[in-house]
C-alpha cells in the first residue's frame, strides 16, 4: 500500500480549505493514516523543501511554508500517490486538471495549497521527516473491500 504526505500549506488552512482537501482524499477512496495541525519550523522546512535549495523561488518557498500553520497529514491506498496527485492537480495552478483542487481554488504556483509526496520512496522519506512512528495509525475500514480491490 503506498503512502504520501499531504500538507494543506498556510494559503489553505488561512482560507478555511482544509475540509475541502481531508473531503476529496476521502471521496476518492483514500485511507487516512496520520494527521497533526502544526507552525512548521524553519529546520524541518529547509529540510523538507532540501531538493529546491539555491532555485530562484527556494527563499520564498521557505517564508511561504513557516508563515503560518499546516495540516500535515499521511494518506494511503494503492496507487495513492498518482492519485493524490491528480486529485491536488498540477503544481501551476493555471495547469491543474479541471476539477482538481489546484483548478478549482488556486491561481498561483507560491500559492497552490497543498503538497503531497511525488513518488512512492520520496512518500516513505516524507512521512519519516514529518512524523513519528507511533503517530501513524495502523487501521482497516469496513468499506475498505470495496474500494481497494486486494
Ligand atoms: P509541492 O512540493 O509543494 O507539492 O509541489 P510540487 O511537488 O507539486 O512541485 P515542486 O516540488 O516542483 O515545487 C515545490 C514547491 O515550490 C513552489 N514553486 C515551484 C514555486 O514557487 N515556483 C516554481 O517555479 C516552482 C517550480 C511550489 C511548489
Amino acid at each position: 500500500m503506498e503512502r504520501s504526505l499531504v500538507l494543506v500549506k498556510p494559503d489553505g488552512v488561512q482560507r478555511g480549505l482544509v475540509g475541502e482537501v481531508v473531503a476529496r482524499l476521502e471521496r476518492r477512496g483514500l485511507r487516512l493514516v496520520a494527521a497533526k495541525f502544526l507552525a512548521v519550523s524553519q529546520e524541518l522546512a529547509e529540510t523538507h523543501y532540501a531538493i529546491h535549495k539555491g532555485k530562484p523561488f527556494y527563499e520564498g518557498l521557505i517564508a511561504y511554508i513557516t508563515s503560518a500553520p499546516v495540516m500535515a497529514m499521511v494518506w494511503e491506498g494503492p496507487n495513492a500517490v498518482a492519485a493524490i496527485r491528480q486529485t491536488m492537480g498540477a503544481t501551476r495552478p493555471t495547469e491543474a486538471a479541471p476539477g482538481s483542487l489546484r483548478h478549482d481554488f488556486a491561481l498561483e504556483v507560491g500559492r497552490n495549497l497543498t503538497h503531497a509526496s511525488d513518488s512512492a520512496e520520496n512518500g516513505e522519506k516524507e512521512v519519516a521527516l514529518w512524523f513519528k512512528p507511533e503517530e501513524l495509525v495502523d487501521w482497516t475500514r469496513e468499506v475498505d473491500r470495496w474500494v481497494f480491490e486486494k
